[in-house]
């Protein structure tokens, strides 16, 4: 389907229901919570007696976003669901999907799982935010200045601000015009998005310390429970920090690995500046993007063999860069 017939699409099908539900995948970053918060402000703003509902588990240190809904979802009348941000149902956070059946996807993931009739991807587009940001131009939907702000924080936050390859001129583009239309204050935005702890800074000197990088320029961390409580940092950290090893000489991919005792399992951020690792990590409960994924193991040595696959990956890429 042509992109502009889409675009209209997914708004007329907002504007012919009265109550819609968005959701976005489970441990959400900044892209999949901003852009859920800035669609329903945006909704709301345009359609003054709809009732939206942005749902998910709520995270204390992304507050700034706004507030997350709760919804009861059999009470609900002919309800739309709008899902940001994730390929697959399985990792769909708070919701029962099986109830709904207007369903629309907005995605920049490469596709998975089939879930609507109106499914928008683009795996090209920096993030969903840029996606949201690119429906509001170009539909009737009003852009009030909070979601203007999400919207931009979650384009800066996704794209690394504007360092990963998905960055294009329509990323700058629309970022251009969501500062020329709303007037937004960028330097307090950062401050939400990058003002951190010390400790955090010195745990990711103790994660440069102790990376193991091998002769294939793979690099690998397990993190116990013991450094997390000596730097005093919480289990989130690792993920917050793993992009900050892109550019390193030595290191074409990485992953670090953190126990999550609650839920009995690892979970493993990976990185790639080269090597194609979202095949690799979907082997192992996990997948995302070519350069960005992550994986949930239930056994330690599937963590080690994950770890050898990607060690072989960063050895066939340097192959192939040799020929
Ligand atoms: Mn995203």
């Amino acid at each position: 389907m042509n992109i502009g017939t889409l675009k209209r699409k997914i708004f007329k099908s907002i504007k012919s229901h009265d109550e819609i539900v968005i959701a976005r995948h489970i441990g959400p970053d900044p892209d999949a919570i901003a852009s859920t918060t800035a669609l329903k402000e945006s909704i709301k703003a345009t359609f003054k007696n709809k009732k939206v509902y942005a749902i998910g588990k709520g995270i204390s240190r992304f507050k700034y976003f706004g507030e997350l809904d709760k919804v009861d979802e059999e009470k609900l009348k002919n309800p739309l669901l709008i899902v940001l941000d994730v390929p697959n149902i399985s990792r769909i956070d708070g919701i029962d999907f099986k109830k709904y059946k207007d369903i629309i996807k907005i995605d920049h993931h490469p596709f998975e799982d089939k879930m609507g009739n109106i499914e928008w991807i683009d795996d090209k587009a920096s993030s969903v935010c840029q996606m949201i940001a690119e429906l509001i131009f170009d539909t009737n939907l009003k852009l009030p200045k909070k979601t203007a702000e999400n919207l931009f924080m979650g384009i800066v936050s996704d794209s690394e601000r504007f360092s990963l390859s998905y960055t294009s001129a329509k990323t700058f583009l629309l970022v251009s015009k969501l500062l020329e239309y709303s007037k937004i204050d960028i330097i307090s935005l950062y401050n939400n998005l990058y003002m951190r702890p010390f400790s955090e800074i010195r745990f990711q000197g103790f994660i440069a310390t102790h990376l193991n990088v091998t002769e294939n320029n793979f690099a690998y961390l397990k993190i116990s429970k013991e450094d997390i409580l000596e730097y005093g940092v919480d289990i989130s950290t690792p993920s917050n920090l793993v992009n900050n090893f892109n550019y390193i000489k030595e290191i074409l991919a990485w992953a670090l690995v953190i126990y999550d005792e609650k839920n009995e399992l690892f979970k493993v951020n990976i990185r790639s500046r080269g090597p194609i690792i979202n095949q690799v990590a979907s082997k192992y409960n996990g997948g995302g993007h070519p350069l960005a994924s992550g994986a949930r193991i239930k056994n330690e040595a599937d963590v080690n063999n994950l770890f050898a696959e990607l060690d072989e990956e960063c050895k066939k890429y340097n192959e192939n860069r040799k020929i």
